[in-house]
């Protein structure tokens, strides 16, 4: 049986916009992987205030046999093809891929949290989660409209007819 999750993209380097559109590409490409469901493209400024170019973000649905360690190395894979150097936390990237949701799984691994560990905090992923998937409850019981509600102001811009084109079909 697969496993529906939810994966955040972000990019503020170089044309972010096309490294979305490759990533989400790559994703679907992967083996026993199929991305079902995409939000439109927002653009952001950093959170926190930090001196960095405005970021563009989105959210997808994807459903995976890979397990959760196996997706994350994939990802890292697609990060690093697409030129992400890793060494400054925080910094400036032309892409980062966080595992938003697995399954219903909590996970406590040394590599890996999900429900992601700051995803209340981070309306740049909250917002597109509901695009497509209103009425999502994290596995942890928390539902995405409270946190949501309760997420600091952040200005985001939706880019219009920005949703990306992918192979599947169906919804979140
Ligand atoms: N800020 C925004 N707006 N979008 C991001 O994807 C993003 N990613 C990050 C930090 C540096 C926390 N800030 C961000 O990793």
């Amino acid at each position: 049986m697969p496993n529906r999750c939810h994966i955040a993209l972000g990019s503020n380097l170089g044309p972010s916009v096309d490294h979305l559109h490759a990533a989400i590409r790559a994703i679907d490409g992967l083996d026993h992987t199929q991305v079902i469901a995409s939000s439109s493209l927002y653009t952001s400024p950093p959170m926190a205030g930090m001196k960095q170019p405005d970021y563009t973000n989105a959210v997808i649905a994807i459903d995976t046999a890979l397990d959760a360690l196996e997706l994350l190395d994939a990802l890292q894979e697609i990060e690093r093809a697409q030129g992400r150097e890793r060494h400054l936390r925080w910094g400036a990237r032309t892409l980062d891929l966080d595992i938003i949701s697995y399954g219903r799984h909590c996970l406590n691994l040394p590599r890996l949290t999900v429900p992601h560990y700051g995803v209340a905090e981070r309306a740049f992923v909250l917002l597109p989660l509901f695009e497509i998937a209103p009425h999502y409850q994290f596995a942890d019981g928390r539902q995405l409209t409270s946190l949501l509600a309760a997420c600091p102001p952040q200005s985001l811009t939706q880019m219009p007819d920005s949703k990306p084109d992918f192979s599947g079909t169906s919804q979140a």
